[in-house]
């Protein structure tokens, strides 16, 4: 075995965006380019020797062939031990939990998350620090600069590991475990939830749920904590197979890419909860019988009721939500007494805040909620918090969800997308707003009136760092608010992001459409933006 210098000329779009490089299999599959990336990324950090590495994804095409380049580049580059998955499979979350558990430097996550798989899909690769979270700005930032002047990156020349079961190995001086990524996960969830409750639950034959794996990461979690260990029946997860594409799917969970559970949900003789998870299980979709939790909604019905769960039962430091998520956290926040942070979008900007026990629980309005236990958004989790909600209270999803606008009101939220729409005028569009949120504030449009308007800029508040251009926000006098922003995840073309919201306390008003109630401020966004003149379309791809 020797190790080889090869040299290579840098690519020029190896620029992290809101979680880690994504780009289409075919862009990863030209020679040197995941190597350059990996190289940047060792280059960047301090100091290989001797350290921890774990390294996993979700299963998605390539992610074998890359783990390979990895470990083997890996070795070369003076790394003392890597964790692998077995199968080189890793959920986010369970990535998360492994980094902290073995206390290693850091992990190297395969994965693009929701987007498509296959050999025409998407790929991706991200970088999480010894904390078990995503690599801030700062870390990004510098391996982004080191791919743009890198010549040469070190490789073994060596076989293949066997990533098919647990085993120890030596790649030169460099031990790779091969583990086994369910066990360390279940073994977290297990102190954060009563799992004899949930049990009973599931166990009680008056309860029944189904999980939609959508042929993703989680099904070997979730056919272990629902089934195995929490005594639902079999057949109580579907679709629990990881696919290397995901059976053709879009593993998004949302109401239009989990159309299966959706029509399950919605159907006759629906179970009480519904479930699903993305392709790299950080992500969750709720919904009780014929009913649906907007994720907003979700942060603040878990945070009003954390009190209630072992793990969270002597209250929470505070919370923390991206600023496109509803405000509706806001106000359980306030009613608690507890700090309520406003992030950009992203996981990574949440890992100070929790390092710092100035926020307990976290959440995006994009399925994202996730708490202290690790530093990724966790799909699993949201589920079992939910579980362990309804067990204890035994009231449906719907009651609890309408109970909580009766206490606090409701935020009608929606996210219009409009995707793989031209780059040049998505841009022009957002250099428009950029340029016209200076001075909106007082104008009036209908019975709207603008009471702030920015583009949002966020310092943080533990290491001062600032990350500015996070997205326009146009907030109106009655509590109202329309944000714009660009995807930092698609692979194609841009993507414009438009995020709805209306405050309505009165709950006579509660059962209003949620399309309809916007409808309004739907138009405004349009008039405001010129979205259809500036994209072409008369419509949103995917609205959520
Ligand atoms: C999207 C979501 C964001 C989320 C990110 C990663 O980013 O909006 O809230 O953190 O995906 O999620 P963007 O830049 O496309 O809006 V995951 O589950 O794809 O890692
Ligand atoms: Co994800």
């Amino acid at each position: 075995m020797t190790i080889r210098t090869v040299a290579t000329t840098p690519f020029t779009d190896q620029k992290p965006g809101t979680s880690g490089l994504r780009k289409a299999v075919p862009v990863f599959q030209q020679p040197h380019y995941l190597e350059n990336f990996v190289q940047s990324i060792f280059d960047s950090l301090d100091g290989l020797l001797g350290q921890t590495l774990v390294v996993g994804g979700d299963g998605r095409y390539y992610n074998r062939e890359a783990i390979q380049v990895i470990l083997k580049m890996a070795a070369a580059n003076d790394v003392g031990r890597i964790l692998v998955g077995c199968n080189g499979i890793f959920s986010t979350p369970a990535a998360s939990t492994v980094i902290r558990k073995y206390n290693a430097l850091g992990g190297i996550i395969l994965s693009a998350s929701h987007n498509p798989g296959g050999p025409n899909g998407d790929f991706g690769i991200k970088y999480n620090v010894t904390n078990g979270g995503p690599a801030p700005e700062k870390i990004t930032s510098a391996i982004f600069e080191r791919t743009k002047t890198i010549r040469e990156y070190k490789i073994f020349d060596t076989a293949d590991i066997n990533l098919d079961r647990p085993g120890s190995f030596k790649l030169g001086t460099m031990e790779v475990e091969v583990i086994d990524s369910v066990a360390p996960y279940v073994e977290l969830m297990q102190t954060l939830f009563d799992f004899d409750k949930i049990k009973a639950l599931l166990s009680s034959g008056n309860f029944r749920m189904c999980m939609d794996s959508l042929h993703a990461v989680t099904g070997p979690y979730a056919h272990a904590l629902f089934e195995k260990h929490l005594g639902a029946p079999e057949g109580t997860v579907q679709n629990g197979t990881p696919l290397e594409d995901f059976g053709g799917g879009h593993p998004d969970p949302n109401l239009v890419y989990a159309h299966d559970l959706v029509e399950i949900l919605f159907g006759e003789n629906a179970p009480d909860l519904g479930a699903a998870s993305d392709g790299d299980g950080d992500r969750n979709m709720i919904l009780g019988r014929k009913f649906f939790v907007t994720p907003s909604d979700s942060l603040a019905v878990l945070t009003a009721n954390a009190k209630l769960i072992p793990g969270y039962q002597d209250g929470l430091a505070g919370v923390a939500r991206s600023m496109p998520t509803s405000a509706a956290v806001d106000r359980v926040a306030e009613k608690l007494g507890i700090d309520c942070y406003e992030t950009p979008t992203g996981w990574k900007f949440f890992g100070n805040l929790l390092d710092a026990g100035k926020a307990t629980l976290c959440g995006e309005e994009s399925f994202g909620t996730g708490s202290n236990h690790i530093r990724e958004k966790d799909g699993l989790w949201a589920v079992l918090f939910w579980l362990n909600i309804l067990a204890v209270r035994g009231e449906s999803v719907e009651a609890i969800v309408r109970e909580h606008w009766k206490e606090y009101g409701r935020n009608y939220y929606s996210r219009h997308d409009y995707e793989e729409v031209k780059s040049e005028p998505a841009n022009e569009l957002m250099d428009r707003l950029r340029s016209m949120a200076g001075d909106m504030k007082g104008k009036q449009y209908g019975h709207y009136e603008v009471a702030y308007s920015d583009d949002f800029s966020y310092t943080d508040p533990v290491d001062g760092s600032v990350s500015q251009k996070q997205g326009i926000r146009i907030g109106f006098t009655d509590g109202s608010r329309i944000v714009f922003r660009l995807s930092g995840t698609g692979t194609k073309g841009a993507t414009l992001r438009v995020y709805i919201e209306s405050y309505e306390p009165d709950a006579s008003q509660h059962d209003i459409d949620t399309q309809k109630a916007l409808e309004p401020l739907i138009k405004l966004a349009d008039e405001i933006a010129k979205i259809k003149e500036f994209t072409g379309r008369d419509k949103p791809t995917v609205i959520t």
